[in-house]
């Protein structure tokens, strides 16, 4: 059998890597991907083997993420932000296919950069509010149609509680049992979270590309934590912008990870989420209508809410989708969502009165 380095460097050979492995480094922070970090004695790059199960077309999904980084690149004199290069294979494309059908796909390290999980201050709040925000603004003329859907209804609402219920029918009883006061707080909180599927339907709200993963650790920055730009364009598709801006916030302005099963330590923290949506706006140079600014509130406890009912839904379903380390991760990761859900509630006049300010 071979070992993982010796798999590595076979898919290696079919791009373009210049110099030979000296090392690689498996990078954790996905729940669904596998990354490593490769390193030459030449330059560093990020290799990835696409998820199979979770995305059904690998060859399209590499080849929309390298469509935008090739368009970001091309106009990066007036982008407000860098952008993520992908190196082709010897055969001139995007992506690997290895003998188990896996999708690979290789992109150039960014020297000195770094993630974090959660947000050590406020102007790292700041930076990632205007990557994210400068990420939709430098897309903004990029035909979100010419991205081939990699998923339908990644989050719209209905479709994620429609999973939700037939995952509780078919649920074991033990996992029913553990997530009873979990599953009563979805439960009765859904009703209220359709308003950015109806602004849709009733055109309020315009499409667009979207990054679609805004999460923290998908934010890349400098040493001095200015921010660089978003990383894992896995998903970028057509959406609007609350979707970038909510998903952001929800592990943004989390004053504990996303993982984190102790729940004192789980609450919005408003200073943060301030700082942010300065940033935010900032990257966006006010084009947000003012039509997309008053549904940007309700972004932030629907996109909380659809993860925590994904987290939850997966639990339900015996673990299916996220990697998980252990029985109830899932099943925390829905409950710390809750948890942040619940703690925003009580500051949401905080929360709208700064937005409002912000317009004004
Ligand atoms: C998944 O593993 P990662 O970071 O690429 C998920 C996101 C969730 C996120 C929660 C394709 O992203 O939607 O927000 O986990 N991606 C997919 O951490 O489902
Ligand atoms: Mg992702």
């Amino acid at each position: 059998m071979s070992s993982l380095k010796d798999r590595l460097n076979y898919i290696l050979e079919h791009f373009n890597v210049e110099g030979t492995v000296v090392s690689y480094l498996k990078l954790t922070s996905g729940h669904i991907n596998d990354t490593y970090k490769i390193t030459t004695e030449k330059a560093s790059y990020i290799l990835q083997k696409i998820n199979g199960f979770v995305f059904k077309d690998g060859a399209e999904l590499i080849n929309n993420k390298a469509k935008i980084s090739k368009f970001l690149l091309e106009q990066e004199q007036n982008n407000t932000s860098n952008t993520l290069s992908f190196v082709q294979t010897k055969k001139g494309e995007n992506y690997y296919k290895d003998d188990k059908e896996d999708f690979w796909n290789l992109s150039h390290y960014i020297e000195g950069s770094k993630t974090y999980t959660k947000t050590p201050n406020e102007r790292v709040a700041s930076e990632a509010g205007r990557i994210t925000g400068s990420f939709l603004y430098d897309t903004r003329n990029f035909d979100s149609k010419k991205l081939t859907p990699i998923f339908s209804n990644f989050h719209t609402m209905s479709f994620r509680v429609k999973n939700f219920e037939k995952a509780l029918q078919n649920a074991n009883a033990d996992r029913l049992e553990q997530a009873q006061n979990t599953i009563a707080f979805y439960e009765s909180t859904k009703q209220m979270m359709y308003s950015l599927e109806k602004a849709i339907e009733q055109k309020d709200l315009a499409l667009r590309v979207t990054h679609s993963d805004t999460k923290m650790s998908n934010i890349l920055f400098a040493e001095d934590d200015e921010g660089i730009c978003m990383i894992d364009t896995d998903t970028v598709m057509e959406g609007i912008l609350h979707y970038d801006y909510g998903d952001a916030i929800r592990t943004i302005c989390n004053n504990a990870n996303e993982d984190e099963k102790d729940l004192n330590k789980v609450s919005f923290n408003l200073s943060f989420f301030k700082a942010y949506t300065q940033g935010f706006f900032q990257g966006l140079r006010g084009s947000m209508t003012s039509k997309e600014a008053q549904y940007l509130s309700g972004s932030i406890f629907e996109m909380i809410f659809i993860m925590g009912l994904r987290f939850l839904t997966d639990y339900l379903c015996g673990d299916v989708y996220y990697k998980v380390t252990h029985k109830t991760h899932n099943l925390e990761r829905a409950e710390n969502q809750m948890k942040l859900f619940v703690d925003a509630q009580k500051k949401s006049a905080e929360i709208d009165g700064f937005i409002q300010d912000l317009r004004a």
